[in-house]
């Protein structure tokens, strides 16, 4: 009798799994155009009206419909006329002082004209939105997205007026104990319009999507494929390198797609030379272009690859935070603040932690030669055994996948950080996970991050199952800070239960108040630079003492805002294992990782 209501209870489960695949918000919204740049597009940046939403009334008031009164005795409430206006994109965490530490909804409504073209179409697309977001054009609702860094897009091509049209979002950055990440992190939860929005207006057959890289270990051979959106399926398609005097051409076939393969000479992309060529890509109703750079990266034995030579990963890892204004980080200029500062540390490499960043700083990694590390937002407490988590994993990873699978400079995906061995189905989740990111791209190295590996004794174990299926043992580890030595950092005994591959310390460090050197350097409770730098220094010898190590990246670049970090005294709301204060001064330790980079 229970087996049986078990299986109904299955069941009605994954009827339900279906009805939200067809309804729900899941798939409406997974894939959008790729290369927004190279669109043409309209941009809806700039002022957007809100109202702010503590208690979610707004639904039930239905603010989409714009209500306006009709006779004297009606009234309106929730309109967005008088109320306050938000830069997008932006968080809105720091535009208003009230919405300093929200955690809730926020309707944004932005008026745009347009004249519809009947040759044209229209998408309107996301850069991303913290955390979810419903869509509202002209009173109607186009749809909604789940998820906070990666972009999404509508088409609105039967749905836009002619004239002044009404968009409305409805952004809600309230942490769900089915969310990704879930209730608990460590960073400021910054809410809102987070990145661009922009109108695409595109022909009615045109270049949706392309993927042009080395073929998989090869230094010459070029492969990918073209997809076209439309009706126009069948197409003459080229891509051409200028600089090279290449065209090569193909045929899409009767879904609009082509298949991509043909020899090159290329000079390759790396951190010495960050060689980009101009791609344009080209079908009989379309042109985009690119900049593409071309490199191999690959695990061989215990050693990593990069043009098939052995290559240490001299990481940092950064938040998505401009630390100087003290906001989320998007544009170009935040960008630069940040890679700037890693390069000056003597960097090849950016862990973007903990959740896909935004394209700019993708982008302009790429051409300062830092190789990025792009992670997904499954961070430590994740629900695994519910099956909507399983669907937002694969969705999410199928949108980092897809808008950066032509950036050379991405390297690394890493699907997880720091989740837990004793999370019921954790194993099952990641590793279906896995073998779907490998079968999207198997041209980059695919890692976990695990932190729950034994040290005592001086003695470290490393044994998380999860390693089998990661390219990388990623570790991290704060020995020196929470977790005290238990001996001599030289003298550390290692145990990998995968001992042939390849190892990165992930993370590793301690807290320090910039400037603050009173107090005892060798107790934690003083927070001073002495310390943090002692264990940098300690940090140091232990890496000798690894077999195959073969990068690591320091928590973190700068002090960054984390409500979980509230010593009164010394952290003020800010993580403060910063190589970097949030006004970007050196702390000690700083100089140690540069000594230690410069001598690699
Ligand atoms: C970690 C997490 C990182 C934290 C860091 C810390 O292990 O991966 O997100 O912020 O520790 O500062 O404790």
């Amino acid at each position: 009798m229970q087996k049986r209501t078990e299986k109904i209870v299955l069941k009605i489960e994954k009827l339900a799994v279906l009805i939200i695949l067809f309804f729900g918000n899941y798939l409406q919204a997974q894939t959008s155009i790729i290369n927004v740049e190279s669109r043409n597009s309209l941009s809806l940046n700039g002022d957007w009206q809100v109202i702010l939403d503590p208690t979610n009334i707004g639904e039930w008031k239905q603010v989409w419909l714009e209500k306006k009164t009709q006779k004297k005795t009606d009234f309106v409430e929730y309109s967005f006329d008088g109320g306050p206006v938000l830069k997008v994109p932006g968080d809105f965490n720091s535009q208003l002082r009230e919405l300093t530490y929200f955690e809730g909804v926020v309707w944004y409504k932005k008026v745009f004209n347009y004249n519809p073209n009947n040759e044209k179409r229209l998408f309107l697309h996301f850069g991303a939105v913290n955390y979810s977001a419903a869509v509202y054009l002209n009173g109607e609702k186009i749809g909604s997205h789940e998820g906070g860094f990666t972009p999404f897009e509508f088409e609105i091509t039967n749905k836009v007026k002619n004239g002044a049209n009404s968009l409305i979002v409805k952004v809600d950055n309230k942490r769900l104990e089915n969310g990704l990440p879930g209730t608990g992190y460590d960073w400021l939860n910054y809410g809102g319009i987070t990145r661009d929005v922009n109108l695409i207006e595109t022909n009615k057959t045109f270049i949706e999507d392309y993927s042009v890289q080395f073929k998989k270990g090869s230094l010459k051979k070029v492969s990918g494929w073209i997809q076209l959106n439309g009706t126009n399926k069948k197409q003459k398609l080229k891509i051409k390198i200028p600089e090279l005097n290449k065209s090569y051409k193909t045929e899409s076939n009767d879904i609009g797609y082509a298949n991509v393969e043909f020899d090159s000479n290329l000079k390759l992309w790396s951190p010495e030379n960050p060689k980009l060529y101009k791609i344009i890509i080209e079908s009989e109703t379309d042109t985009v272009t690119d900049t593409i750079g071309f490199r191999s990266i690959e695990v061989q034995g215990n050693k990593v690859l990069l043009n098939k030579k052995e290559i240490f990963f001299k990481g940092v890892n950064i938040h998505e935070e401009n630390p100087y204004k003290g906001t989320r980080a998007y544009s170009k200029q935040d960008a630069l603040v940040l890679l700037n500062a890693a390069k000056e540390l003597g960097c090849n490499l950016v862990r973007l932690a903990h959740y896909p960043h935004n394209e700019n700083i993708i982008k302009e990694a790429e051409k300062m030669g830092l190789m990025v590390w792009s992670e997904l937002p499954i961070y430590q407490h994740i629900q695994f055994s519910d099956s909507l988590v399983q669907i937002k994993m694969e969705t999410m990873l199928k949108e980092m996948v897809h808008r950066d699978k032509n950036r050379c400079g991405v390297v690394i995906w890493s699907l997880s950080n720091e989740t837990y061995p004793g999370t019921s189905n954790r194993n099952n989740a990641l590793i279906a996970l896995t073998q779907k990111c490998r079968a999207l791209d198997s041209t980059r190295l695919i890692t976990h991050v695990v932190n729950t590996q034994s040290y005592k004794d001086n003695f470290f174990k490393v044994w998380d199952t999860i390693y089998e299926y990661s390219d990388l043992i990623c570790i991290n580890e704060y020995i020196g800070w929470y977790d005290p030595w238990q001996g001599k950092p030289s003298e550390v005994k290692w145990d990998f239960a995968y001992p042939d591959k390849p190892v990165f310390i992930s993370e590793f460090g301690g807290e320090a108040v910039y400037g603050n050197n009173a107090g005892p350097s060798d107790e934690a409770a003083y927070w001073t630079e002495g310390y943090q730098e002692q264990i940098y220094k300690d940090q140091i010898e232990l890496f000798k003492t690894i077999p195959n190590l073969c990068g690591i990246s320091p928590w973190l670049l700068f002090d960054y805002k984390s409500l979980g970090r509230m010593n009164q005294v010394y952290q003020k709301g800010y993580n403060r294992k910063g190589l970097l204060s949030e006004k970007g001064e050196k702390k000690k330790a700083w100089y140690i990782m540069e000594q230690y980079y410069k001598r690699k």
